[in-house]
């Protein structure tokens, strides 16, 4: 049959019919390997529905075949775009299923890394909670201090060596970093009327870099000032205090000096490792130095306005990061500060 024949069909494949079959098909295409075989059925480039169907315009009577090629173009049209959405469909369900494959439900679950408290705060915290249930407040005040808090008013002479460059860092326009938190207390002494019982925590600085000294460590003090306060209210307070720090510990107090205590003693403990009896940490002795401690020096409460005639108080002074290496074991201080995850891990604090 040729396209001059009088006999040439206005069209040679019916459209509507194959419109319909593919519509049909395509509604169930549940796989990969049926979506390629309805491509090629109707997409193939030889023998493909669509492209027979385009390839018999030749065949149409000239005065159909506008309309019969505009009506194959909307076919294949329709064919091109029907298949592409279904490719893009079998593949998403393939990688939903995939994702769904690489949940296995059965494995045990990852336990998430739950970070702790350095033993340094949980050490700080007990010593804080011991203090206030003995009706003591918290106090804090500068990192960044001046010599009269630090130094002048705690009755430091002009030339005691902490002043000295050697110790001490100083900083622009005469201040320096506060070597004790003491500076705390002479603010709290200027600012308020006695009774007053607090203790200050922070971190202090020295020139110091040994296995045993870091230039920043941490202390906390404790100063109680009212009228008639006597040294038996200070080794009371020792006592009941670490007592409860290393559970039924007792205290021993040997003679010391310090510029802002009078009298003044360090302060032992019975090792908690031996009980008193000597081991290796303690070595041999039975006892461990925690703190210093005394009665404020009179000069003191003077220069904070206060007259020792009727007001007195002690005070005590304990590096923290000591604390901590004594209950959890740790020997060098340095360790504490070095973010070494495997010995935070290893402190059950
Ligand atoms: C005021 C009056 C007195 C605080 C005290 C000590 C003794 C002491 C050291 C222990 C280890 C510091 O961390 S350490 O190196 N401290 O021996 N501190 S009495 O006395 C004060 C504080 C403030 C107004």
């Amino acid at each position: 049959m040729s396209a001059e024949d009088g006999s040439a069909p206005a069209a040679p494949f019916d459209l509507e019919a194959i419109r319909r079959e593919f519509d049909e098909l395509a509604a169930r295409v549940p796989d990969r390997a049926t979506w390629e075989a309805l491509r090629v059925r109707f997409l193939g480039r030889k023998q493909g529905v669509v492209r027979s169907a385009l390839e018999a315009i030749s065949q149409v009577a000239p005065a159909h075949r506008k309309a019969y090629g505009a009506a194959v173009n909307r076919l294949k049209l329709h064919v091109e775009a029907e298949v592409e959405r279904l490719e893009v469909a079998l593949r998403a369900a393939a990688e939903a299923g995939s994702r769904r494959t690489l949940l296995d439900v059965t494995l045990p679950g990852r336990r998430p890394r739950v970070g702790s408290l350095h033993p340094v705060t949980v050490a700080a915290r007990a010593i804080e909670g011991i203090f206030r249930e003995l009706g003591y407040t918290v106090a804090e005040g500068p990192e960044v201090e001046d010599d009269f808090h630090n130094f002048e008013a705690l009755n430091f002479p002009p030339d005691h060596p902490a002043r000295d460059t050697q110790d001490t860092f100083f900083v622009e326009g005469g201040l320096l970093l506060r070597t004790h938190t003491s500076p705390v207390q002479i603010r709290t002494l200027l600012a308020r009327k006695p009774p007053i019982r607090v203790i200050c925590p922070g971190r202090v600085f020295r020139c110091d870099n040994d296995l045993r000294h870091s230039p920043m460590f941490h202390q906390i003090e404790c100063l109680a000032v009212a009228e008639g306060i006597t040294f038996s209210d200070l080794r009371g307070t020792l006592e009941a205090f670490v007592g409860r720090l290393f559970a039924g510990s007792g205290v021993r107090l040997r003679p010391s000096f310090f510029p802002f205590t009078e009298p003044s003693c360090e302060v032992d403990i019975t090792c908690p490792f031996c009980r008193g009896n000597g081991c290796e940490t303690c070595s041999g002795s039975g006892w461990m130095e925690i703190l210093g401690s005394g009665m404020v020096d009179p000069r003191v409460l003077a220069n904070c306005g206060l007259d020792p005639d009727v007001y007195s108080g002690f005070a005590f002074g304990m590096g923290v990061d000591r604390v901590a290496m004594i209950r959890y074991g740790v020997p060098n201080i340095r360790s504490l500060f070095e973010n070494d995850e495997r010995l935070l891990r290893q402190i059950k604090a």
